[in-house]
């Protein structure tokens, strides 16, 4: 009998191929045990709200009244609502046209696309055209339109770091292009090597592959390192010469732990770099409200930027965003706070600035507790955290730990994370989903987790890990660096 077009045989293998491991089998594993009654700590995915992490006051009472507009004809409006949010409220509605219920351009609005603008001008020292910003459901959202661009099919490659975040990986294959990875280095704090730049293109073109885009995350997701601005410029120099579109991801840019390297966006430096590469390396880079303090990640907000991309193909990516007609509009105004918060002098300054350097500081602190809990365990090994959000632990496994693996038919860094999600609630994501060099096993946490309840997570971890080795630690090898 003729399949249906939504059988499971006749779906588009795009769609079956793509893997997202940050929702996959240990996930649903947890949500299960969870349902069971079982404590669960979900550190699988970077949603501070989920955690605890309570909204920031002022964004929150600005949204308030713009999505109930009659609270700001009542008398005593000025009783609830500070005079900076009452008047930063009525200053967003009078950039829409209809309030928050009313599509709006399918670029974003264009006042919020302004104000995006001047935070990128204060924030690199060089102009920014807002005709040049699109505003979006989120960062991913934005990614999947830019690659939707720029893949033609299976022959055109994106060079991807490995280990990486795998809205990368999943929106390559929906899209049928080629992944082109390219390994950051665990033993030089995941730095980019920009020798392996260039064998993985060359491996990829004597494949027949067109590399076409190179992916950084900066700050790393799941690594956790801050590319230096040499590093940066390398990587720039690169794409001239290649002629590959940077895709920019620098959604944790707010997210530093460390005061050595500090965020530096891939536009300054390549503004910086003068010309010819100023006028010639396309870049689009990419933030979001999800992240930083803010961690806004339900209200789905996020912009990018697009530098020396043809005018004629700007209105082309225009006309695939006016498919989708608009982005959320409450998050375009969460997006306008977050590139223009409250000033010196503003009432709600020091409030703000008070919840905002709270959080900052105390992820700077969980960072810090959590690789070094993980570096006191048995075969443990972890670079510092020193930016975004997550611990990336290399696990050393004896050879009688992959033996079991292999026997319950798991991938060992799976097989170990199940074990530490039944003995803990600890709910980790394998290394396996970000990619790793063979033969070497991660997991990924996020550094989220309450302040005053990461030592006894911590202890937790420690004592399954160390009892976890003890058991297997009965043959000879181990997997390795
Ligand atoms: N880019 C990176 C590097 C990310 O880590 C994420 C989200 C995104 C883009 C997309 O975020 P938004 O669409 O919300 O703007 N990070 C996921 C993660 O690894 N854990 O939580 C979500």
């Amino acid at each position: 009998m003729a399949l249906k077009a939504l059988d499971y045989d006749s779906l588009n293998e795009n769609v079956k191929k793509c893997q997202y491991a940050v929702r996959g089998e240990l996930y649903l594993r947890a949500s299960e045990l969870q349902k069971e009654g079982k404590k669960i700590i979900f550190t699988n995915v970077g949603n501070p709200h989920a955690l605890g992490q309570k909204p920031l006051t002022f964004p929150r009472q600005v949204v308030a009244l713009c999505q109930a507009p009659f609270l700001l004809e009542d008398p005593n409006v000025g009783m609830i609502f500070p005079a900076d949010a009452i008047a930063r409220a009525r200053h967003y509605l009078s950039l829409t046209s209809g309030g928050l219920g009313a599509y709006s351009d399918s670029r974003g609005l264009p006042g919020v696309r302004k104000e995006v603008a001047d935070f990128i001008q204060r924030r690199d020292g060089y102009p920014s055209d807002p005709e040049l910003i699109f505003l979006t459901d989120g960062a991913s959202k934005g990614v999947m339109q830019i690659l939707n661009c720029v893949i033609r099919g299976d022959g055109d490659g994106i060079l991807v770091p490995v280990p990486q975040y795998p809205l990368y990986s999943a929106t390559i294959s929906l899209l049928g292009g080629t992944l082109v990875p390219y390994y950051l280095d665990e033993s030089e704090n995941w730095g980019l090597d920009v020798n392996n730049l260039r064998q993985s293109v060359a491996q990829a073109r004597s494949q027949g592959i067109s590399v076409r885009a190179m992916v950084i995350i900066n700050p790393g997701n799941p690594t956790g390192q801050c590319l230096s601005e040499a590093n940066l410029r390398e990587i720039l120099k690169f794409c001239y010469n290649e002629k590959l579109v940077l895709l920019g991801d620098e959604v944790y840019q707010q997210n530093i732990y460390q005061d050595e390297r500090p965020f530096i966006s891939s536009k300054k430096v390549l503004m910086d770099m003068g010309s010819p590469f100023s006028k010639e390396v396309q870049l689009v880079s990419f933030h979001t409200v999800s992240k930083g303090y803010w961690g806004e990640c339900g209200q789905r907000g996020g912009y990018f930027e697009m530098t020396n991309i043809p005018p004629r193909v700007v209105e082309e990516i225009y006309k695939v965003a006016s498919i989708a007609l608009s982005p959320n509009v409450s998050a375009q105004i969460f997006m306008g706070l977050m590139v223009s918060p409250p000033k010196p002098g503003d009432i709600s300054y020091d409030q703000f600035t008070r919840e905002s350097k709270g959080i900052l500081e105390s992820l700077r602190r969980r960072a810090k507790i959590m690789t070094d809990g993980f570096n006191s365990c048995k075969n443990v090994v972890c670079n510092f955290t020193e930016g975004a959000m997550y611990s990336f632990p290399q696990i050393r496994l004896p050879a009688g730990a992959l033996q079991a693996a292999k026997q319950a038919g798991k991938v060992p860094d799976v097989f170990y994370c199940l074990k530490l999600l039944e003995a803990t609630g600890i709910s980790t994501v394998p290394g396996s989903g970000f990619g790793q060099k063979e033969g070497v096993f991660h997991l990924r946490t996020t550094i989220l987790p309450a302040e005053e309840e990461m030592p006894e997570i911590m202890d937790s971890f420690k004592k399954f890990n160390d009892e976890f080795m003890t058991q297997y630690d009965n043959t000879v090898g181990y997997s390795r660096m």
